[in-house]
């Protein structure tokens, strides 16, 4: 049997892949990869220590904050910090973007916008949470204090990409532009595996992940896919397989590997959506395209959007291709509802 390729190795083999390769943005990888590990460890023992449930304060978005959210915020920001790739972090729990101002008279290129924790509401009951990931080269010289508008680039900027799940095991998947790749992670090693290169999303699928209990408040378009989902049709598999989590990372890698589509859009409830384009649909997007699929707001590219502000919300719908294909098509024909 051959070695296990760990994520380390393969990052170092595949720096060539893209424009100037320093090693740098290895090294950034490898900040991510110890705090995923780090933040593994303690989402195992949750159940056995005092560590899930609500801390009492809320982010800047108004959502109870757990005290695992914060932990893996902490445990983020503080991996990053200690190399000297990141000159800024901007998480889905903070505020503001936080500036390393350590790093500052050193050679930080690197801007990293994550949302450590997502679903966490999740742990209390045992089910999977992931961490996401984004990375962009900053616009701003190097030397100064990152800017707004380093962490308000378009998705299309971003140099690379990925997402931890935790799960029924815990995986890493990255892209950086290069194809999607996913590592499973040995505990009896503490190293990452190699264990699905060059993944690719199936081309159609029969499986949607919505929260069907907003049913009444979706667009119109919205809903009738839904029925059409839902409709009695054997010689084209429908009706579909309804499977939704309630944790995006889960949701979208179950999709990513059968065949699948996802769909958060507007509701009455979050007349913007509810995901977050900087924390969670843009690295979502970069990781559906580069597996073959497609990610969009319901109209437009969500790899095009032009980010406002760090919190933005967007509607977010991404799966297999002719699965949104077939979704645009409702939404067109149901466009003024
Ligand atoms: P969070 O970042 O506060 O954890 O919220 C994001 C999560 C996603 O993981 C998930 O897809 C979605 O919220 C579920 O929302 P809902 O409970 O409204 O279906
Ligand atoms: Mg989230």
């Amino acid at each position: 049997m051959r070695e296990p390729r760990t994520l380390g190795e393969f990052i170092i083999e595949k720096q060539n892949d893209f424009p100037h390769a320093s090693g740098e943005l290895s090294s950034l990888l490898g900040s991510i990869k110890l705090a995923a590990k780090i933040v593994n460890r303690e989402i195992n023992k949750a159940g056995l220590v005092d560590i899930t449930g609500a801390i009492g304060t809320e982010n800047v978005q108004g959502e109870d904050q757990q005290k695992l959210d914060v932990y893996a915020n902490d445990k983020f920001k503080a991996a990053l910090e200690a190399r000297d790739q990141v000159c800024g972090v901007a998480s889905e729990e903070d505020d503001e973007a936080v500036v390393f101002n350590k790093q500052l008279n050193k050679n930080a290129k690197y801007v990293v916008l994550m949302d450590p924790l997502d679903g966490s509401s999740n742990i209390d009951v045992n089910v999977s949470v992931g961490t996401i990931f984004s990375i962009y080269r900053r616009i701003s010289p190097i030397g100064t204090p990152p800017t707004e508008e380093d962490f308000l680039q378009p998705g299309n900027k971003q140099v690379a990409a990925g997402y931890v799940i935790y799960g029924s095991s815990t995986m890493l998947v990255y892209t950086t532009g290069n194809g999607v790749h996913g590592f499973t992670y040995d505990p009896s090693l503490g190293s990452f595996c190699l264990s699905h290169e060059s993944m690719r999303q199936p081309e159609t699928g029969t499986i949607y992940s919505v929260n069907e209990g907003h049913y009444i408040r979706f667009p119109m378009g919205v809903k009738m896919y839904i029925k059409y989902c839902q409709e009695n049709v054997p010689n084209e598999k429908r009706p579909y397989t309804s499977r939704y989590i309630g944790s995006l990372v889960a949701d979208f890698h179950r999709n990513l590997i059968k065949g699948g589509i996802y769909l958060y859009p507007s509701s009455q409830s979050y007349p913007e959506g509810k995901l977050r384009l900087l924390y969670e649909a843009n690295p979502i997007a970069f990781l559906a395209e580069q597996a073959g699929g497609v990610a969009t707001d319901g109209k437009k590219r969500i790899l095009d959007l032009e980010p406002t502000e760090l919190h933005q919300r967007v509607p977010f719908f991404a799966g297999s291709k002719n699965m949104m294909q077939k979704l645009h098509e409702f939404l067109e024909t149901f466009s003024d509802n």
